[in-house]
């Protein structure tokens, strides 16, 4: 039996997924760059800087800015993100994740969030989620983004496991990568299409019970 699940959050726990595409668009718009939502998947679990590198190389822009403009760039796409998110609530949280952290805590099984996210600690605030984790993984204290391992690892460390003994939960293609090079079992919520058909998928979270995780890490 696995020992512990290490959460993704954006596109797992909630649908912030879509305010930061909609703050990306919005900065991209304004440096005359075009992304839709298949390039967005390409962003999904990738950390703020990296996300900007690959938009304004997508653009052919990425020689076009001095630290100082990049690193204003990143920051206006932050303000903006973290402007849309001041509304989540309870009431964002994804089907079946609150019955499922509930679930596991029951059934003693460490709960760790391992999210590329530094606004994961407030969203986690916001949903009114944050006493169901032992532990929160800081994303600035890894060397390597997603699709490297080292969020993965760390969040199995700070709640005193190793990655084999862990589930870990991703809805982004940087993060599957990220699950399967830590050593941890990956289930995906999403498509096939996206995430692979190697790995167990749910279409939605609201499949995601102690059960089936259960069955996923016995097979
Ligand atoms: P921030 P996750 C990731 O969160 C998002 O999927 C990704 O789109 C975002 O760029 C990254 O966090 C960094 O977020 O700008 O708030 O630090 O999916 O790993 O929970
Ligand atoms: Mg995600």
């Amino acid at each position: 039996m696995f020992k512990g699940v290490l959460f993704d959050l954006d596109g797992v726990i909630t649908d912030t997924a879509e305010y930061h595409y909609l703050a990306w668009k919005k900065l991209a718009d304004e440096l005359g760059i075009t992304i839709d939502r298949q390039f967005n998947e390409k962003l999904k679990g990738v950390s703020r800087e990296d996300s900007l590198r690959l938009i304004l190389a997508h653009g052919n822009r990425e020689n076009d800015f001095s630290e100082t403009e990049f690193n204003q760039l990143a920051k206006t796409k932050n303000d903006n993100y973290v402007e849309m998110i001041q509304a989540v609530s309870p009431k964002d949280v994804y089907p079946g994740i609150l019955d499922l952290l509930k679930t596991l805590k029951q059934a003693d099984i460490k709960i760790a969030l391992a999210s590329a996210s530094k606004n994961g600690p407030f969203l986690l605030k916001q949903m009114e989620l944050t006493p169901y984790f032992d532990g929160i993984a800081d994303p600035a204290a890894v060397k390597a983004g997603k699709p490297a391992p080292d969020i993965f690892i760390l969040a199995a460390e700070i709640v005193g496991l190793k990655p084999a003994e862990c589930i870990g939960i991703e809805d982004a293609q940087a993060g599957i990568r990220a699950i399967k090079a830590s050593g941890a079992l990956p289930v995906g919520v999403g498509e096939a299409e996206q995430l692979g058909s190697d790995i167990p998928l749910v279409g939605s979270t609201a499949e995601l019970t102690l059960a089936f995780l259960e069955k996923q890490w016995d097979n």
